[in-house]
């Protein structure tokens, strides 16, 4: 007989130890019957927004996305839009083992709505293809506010040819968040079935939602990418830097020698060159905090937790960038956002982030 798992993260269910996945007590689980059983890990965070962690570790993950390979089925990757490279899966190519894969940005509720989707979609079919990937499509979702699931949902049908659905992704991107919008639009479900949380590795095994009686859709645990800003602070901070409506762009003029404090999680020292914008693009509600860049050492040491806030459980890391003259770019810090800068001639910035998390220049995006 198959193992009797949690609806909501897909972990087997089990009385014996509170402190592993998929707990249920004994008394509960007898009176349970045959109705579908949820886990106490997802009860508290469905009704208390409360986590209590459940360590998967990483060769669980491969385990499990290396099994999609085996298999002849369509492979959706769920990306957020709003942090492209921190959460795009490393190696993918290895694990889809040839099978096709729809490419999906999500989140796009949380982007300026006047940067073009086909823009964006074009962009996106260009990074992938630069990271080794051929998305047989590219589209865009808001699966928590609903756009986009439509067209999603119609491209799955055309490319899965009556193939198994695996939703891959790394952690956090809104994998289970889409699956539930599905359930409520297409089975009818008013109540939201697949657990999903602020908080990076809510979902725990695969869970197999079928389309009928020979192919499911299959809500997968994330992938962790370390180099994602999420696995470097607290939830507290994670839910203040996580965009929940469209992000408003703040320019700032700065001079030579000039320091930008994004919240205490970055900073940005404009050290040589004229006059420039420098257009910062994260959460609404981070503080930005301008001084000199004489200063800004001490700022921190002074203010770091209360003026500059959130701030990151290590210790901030300096990265130099000369940038050309005339070219627009953006300043990437994954998971916290992106400063836009068009250097007017050649200038030198140097960008501080919490050690491990990825900091890079691409063109910009805006
Ligand atoms: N702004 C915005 N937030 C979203 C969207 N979709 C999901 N979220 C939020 O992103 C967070 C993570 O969502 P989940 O659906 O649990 O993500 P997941 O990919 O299943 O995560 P794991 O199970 O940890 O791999 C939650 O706080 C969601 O509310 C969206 O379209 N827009
Ligand atoms: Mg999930």
């Amino acid at each position: 007989m198959d193992d009797l798992r949690c609806i909501g993260c897909g972990a087997v269910i089990q009385s014996e130890d509170q402190t592993l996945a998929g707990f249920v007590p004994a008394k509960v689980l007898a009176s349970s019957k045959d109705e579908a059983v949820i886990c106490r890990r997802c009860f508290r965070i469905k009704h208390y927004n409360e986590l209590n962690d459940v360590e998967l570790n990483d060769d669980d993950f491969l385990r499990l996305l290396h099994g999609i390979g085996d298999r002849d089925a369509l492979v959706v990757m769920v990306v957020d839009i709003f942090d492209f490279n921190g959460s795009w899966i490393n190696g993918i190519n290895r694990f889809v083992n040839g099978n096709p894969v729809l490419l999906v940005g999500n989140k796009v509720d949380v982007l300026p709505h006047s940067l073009k989707q086909s823009k964006l979609k074009h962009w996106m079919q260009k990074e992938a293809r630069a990271m080794g990937l051929v998305p047989v499509d590219v589209a865009l979702m808001s699966a928590s506010k609903g756009n986009g699931i439509d067209e999603v949902t119609d491209l799955i049908h055309e490319y899965r040819e009556g193939r198994n659905v695996y939703v891959i992704g790394c952690t956090n991107v809104g994998k289970s968040t889409f699956i539930n919008a599905l359930l409520k639009r297409f089975a009818n479900e008013t109540k939201d079935i697949v657990t999903v949380s602020n908080y990076p590795g809510t979902t725990l095994d695969i869970i197999e939602i079928p389309f009928d009686e020979t192919s499911a859709i299959i809500d997968t645990p994330g992938v962790i990418n370390r180099d994602q800003m999420a696995h470097h602070v607290d939830r507290d901070a994670l839910m203040l830097i996580s965009p929940k409506k469209e992000i408003k762009a703040k320019t700032y003029q700065l001079h030579q020698e000039q320091t930008l404090f994004l919240g205490g999680l970055a900073r940005v020292d404009y050290r040589v060159g004229g006059k420039n914008n420098f257009t910062v693009y994260m959460a609404n509600d981070v503080n930005i905090h301008r001084t000199k860049l004489s200063r800004a050492d001490e700022l921190f040491e002074q203010h770091a937790g209360e003026l500059l806030q959130p701030v990151a459980k290590s210790r901030l890391m300096r990265h130099e960038f000369h940038l050309r003259a005339n070219e627009k770019v953006d300043l990437v810090i994954s998971g916290l956002g992106w400063v836009t800068v068009l250097p007017m001639t050649k200038i030198t910035v140097a960008l501080h982030a919490p050690i491990g998390v990825a900091v890079f220049v691409r063109e910009a995006l805006i």
